[in-house]
């Protein structure tokens, strides 16, 4: 089963552990946690899609995610990593050992303290430059990479010029453990122009300029502008901004994400993650602090900035750069129900271009061995295996 997994970057204090903190307060009430946690910095974050039940015209029962006001929240893989020191990958601060967290990512959010008001060390400061926090991590991370292709290279060379096997496999076996598939050495094959086809004939520097495209393609970096709500931040968004065009920066505060689903969970008021609003259920319930803490959310980060931002990071890292679809699978194609009679228990995230075939294995080994065909529940028509899926299917498999 192919589960997505993203993990969180950056410094030291800049407000990682809040986005994660934040990201992955989902309702109690959510039934079956679709996997289990492996270790504590690990967590169940959710990626946002309008819920297909509104087509339907059908109230669902989520199983593996949740729905708010037909907001359906899918799950996959966040990790929180332990902030990273300029020199990590020569091990500063056990940076060697953060970075190596890193291996199965997907993609990479990088939480920038966009107020300055923390050094690279995450010590606290004043008029503190986070543009140098933006160029120290991708340096980290890209020295990491490279560190791990060159470590490896002698072993491609062998297998393509000994063996006789064909570079660009061998390479994505070697490096399967960093999250590289053969899709991506054929890209940054294609997009460096660099023969590693040919790894005996790729010279250091040559290796240096492909593992950063490499880089690039299988670790993409967002960027998560945090702490906007700090008087210096809006400066210093501007500047990340224009001087990282080719970068996708948010703005968010990652603080009143998680002020705003705490309250939401405690029955305190109504909240969608992600909108620009929420709604207070009982003012009587509220002390003078938090009614002015909300109201401080309301104006300066909802009004002001159009949401906190943690939900258009993540929404931007799954649906965008990492180019994933949601679909919704049911056993009974006319009531959208699984065995147990749930209406649209369960959502999926899946690469964009899977196709039936793909969701059957994705809902179970055996399903997908006994595939037959699906239907598409919005058509009823026959779906073959070979076709890919779109965003918000429902399908019911048949095996
Ligand atoms: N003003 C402000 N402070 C924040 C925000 N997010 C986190 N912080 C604060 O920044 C400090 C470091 O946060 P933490 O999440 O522990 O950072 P980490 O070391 O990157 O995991 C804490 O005092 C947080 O309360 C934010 O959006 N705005
Ligand atoms: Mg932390």
């Amino acid at each position: 089963m192919y589960i997505m997994f993203i993990g969180l970057v950056g410094k030291p204090s800049s407000g990682k552990s809040t986005f994660y903190r934040a990201a992955t307060l989902a309702p109690a009430e959510i039934n079956s946690r679709p996997f289990t946690t492996i270790k504590p910095n690990i967590g169940v974050a959710y990626a946002k899609v309008k819920c297909p039940h509104l087509d339907f015209e059908k109230q669902c029962n989520p199983n593996n995610s949740f729905c708010i006001d037909g907001n359906r929240f899918v799950a996959f893989k966040l990790m929180d990593v332990a902030g990273l020191v300029p020199g990590a990958h020569e091990g500063k601060g056990m940076g060697n050992q953060f970075l190596n967290d890193l291996s199965p990512a997907d993609a990479l959010i990088h939480v920038v303290d966009a107020s300055g008001t923390t050094d690279e060390e995450g010590n606290g400061t004043a008029g503190f430059d986070p543009l140098v926090e933006v160029d120290f991590l991708v340096d980290e991370v890209e020295k990491w990479f490279f560190g791990i292709l060159k470590s490896n290279w002698a072993k491609v060379v062998r297998r393509a010029f000994v063996d006789k096997k064909d570079a660009v496999k061998e390479l994505a076996v070697i490096l399967s453990g960093v999250g590289i598939s053969e899709a991506h050495v054929m890209k940054a094959k294609s997009v460096s122009k660099i023969n590693v086809e040919n790894p005996v004939s790729v010279n250091d520097d040559e290796l240096f300029r492909f593992s950063k495209i490499l880089r690039g393609i299988s670790k993409p970096i967002i960027i998560a502008a945090n702490k906007m709500d700090l008087p210096a931040s809006k400066e210093n968004i501007e500047r990340i901004k224009q001087t990282y065009p080719g970068m996708t920066v948010i703005p968010c505060c990652s603080e009143a994400e998680l002020a705003l689903r705490e309250a939401h969970e405690k029955g305190l008021i109504h909240y969608v993650p992600g909108e620009n609003d929420f709604k207070i259920i009982d003012e009587s319930k509220l002390d003078d602090k938090q009614k002015k803490a909300l109201e401080f959310i309301r104006e300066k980060i909802l009004g002001a900035w159009g949401s906190t931002g943690v939900q258009d990071v993540i929404n931007k890292s799954v649906f965008e750069y990492l180019d994933m679809i949601a679909v919704f699978p049911v056993e009974d194609e006319t009531r959208l129900t699984d065995k147990k009679g749930r209406v649209l228990p369960d959502a999926k995230l899946l690469r964009n271009g899977s196709n039936a075939l793909d969701l059957a294995y994705e809902v179970h080994t055996d399903l997908g061995k006994n595939f037959i065909r699906a239907i598409d529940c919005r058509t009823k028509r026959t779906i073959g295996k070979d076709t890919a899926l779109k965003n918000r299917d429902v399908v019911k498999i048949i095996a």
